[in-house]
């Protein structure tokens, strides 16, 4: 990993390149054994519309939606356990989060062109003291960033491949989507695309 200061943009520390490619890379393998033993799915939102980004998750629980609501589960749907958390990614934990807990999830975002993530709080971890740490790979998106009431005004920016963002205090309830993809920004991802992982506290 490489230590650059981290820039604040409405209370989301972000790490430009904190990853090295060969970093990345590596994570990169990881995340095919987790998609190999977990393989992603297109979540339905509460509504009963299918989502554009494909999901997975490793650790002792993965992220899961459907009618019934938005919630973490213990089994990936096809009921296998979810796998472990790829050790690349707790690095970055114990690197911007401390060490005092690791994170009980890593929710995998799959986005290929068009996909999209809609404006949305994260709030079905029982602790919002514990931050929310992400970790970028592959095709630069646009992040957009507002306050802890819908409507409000917003903030974007750019995360490329390698960047980490960690939403806590104020941040950790902040409104916010991925609204832009841009296709063909990066080589790290043979087919292109990009991976976002969240590694998140639940219970
Ligand atoms: C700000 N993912 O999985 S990561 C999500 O790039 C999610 O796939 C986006 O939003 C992605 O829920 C954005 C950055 C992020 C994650 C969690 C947050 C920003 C956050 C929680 C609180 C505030
Ligand atoms: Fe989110």
């Amino acid at each position: 990993m490489s230590g650059t200061a981290p820039v604040t943009v409405r209370g989301v520390e972000i790490h430009k390149g904190l990853l090295t490619p060969e970093d990345q890379t590596r994570l990169v393998e990881e995340i095919r054994a987790v998609v190999r033993a977990a393989p992603l799915f297109s979540p339905e939102t509460r509504w009963g519309k299918t989502m554009s980004v494909r999901m997975t998750s490793a650790g002792r629980y993965g992220w899961y939606s459907d009618r019934r609501g938005y919630r973490y589960e213990p089994q990936h749907p096809s009921g296998v356990d979810w796998p472990p958390i790829p050790g690349g990614a707790l690095a970055v934990w114990q690197a911007v989060a401390g060490a005092e807990r690791l994170p009980d999830c890593c929710l995998v975002n799959f986005y290929e062109e068009g996909a999209r993530m809609g404006l949305h709080q994260d709030r079905d971890e029982a602790d919002f003291a514990w931050p929310v740490v992400s970790i970028s790979l592959g095709d630069d998106a646009r992040f957009r960033i507002g306050g802890t009431e819908r409507g409000g005004s917003t903030s974007s920016v750019w995360l490329q491949s390698g960047d980490v963002a960690v939403m806590g205090g104020e941040a950790r309830l902040a409104y916010h989507g991925i609204d832009k993809l841009r296709t063909g920004s990066s080589t790290l991802l043979p087919k292109g695309g990009r991976i976002n992982l969240t590694l998140r506290v639940v219970d």
